[in-house]
């Protein structure tokens, strides 16, 4: 699928990037820091449902580049890995249902929980940024 190991890299942080774009966003409402836009809340929360699904093809055998920011525990633990992926991608339809309530509040709830599952698999595969 990936011609270099690089690509691979590039693709995964690409996804990132645009997730964490949509994802940032909403957390500007959730937090007050942005008015409160009910259809771009919604809009971005499919962009983050649609994104979850796309880094993690890109950690295959071989795409641990030491300047990846990807620590070599996803190879060495790749199930819980997958876990960590598994959990955000059922979270993401639940942030798009409460963007389709229209209220912030059910937003703040999601949002809140799909944030601490961002952080959770950063602290276990991450490297500082
Ligand atoms: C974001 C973003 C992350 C997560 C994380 C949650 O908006 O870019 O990586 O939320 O900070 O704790």
């Amino acid at each position: 699928q990936f011609a270099k190991p690089q690509d691979a890299v590039k693709y995964r942080q690409s996804a990132f990037i645009v997730m964490a774009a949509s994802f940032g966003r909403i957390g500007a409402m959730v937090q007050g820091k942005a008015p409160f836009d009910a259809k771009a809340a919604l809009q971005n929360a499919e962009v983050v449902a649609f994104m979850s699904h796309l880094p993690w093809q890109a950690f295959g055998p071989g795409t641990d580049l030491p300047d990846s920011h990807a620590k070599p525990e996803i190879w060495k633990e790749m199930d819980k890995f997958k876990a960590d992926a598994d959990k955000l991608q059922q979270l993401t339809p639940k942030l798009v249902a409460a963007a389709k309530t229209g209220k912030l509040d059910e937003i703040k709830v999601v949002f809140g929980e799909t944030a601490k599952t961002c952080k959770s698999c950063h602290d276990s595969f991450r490297e500082e940024l």
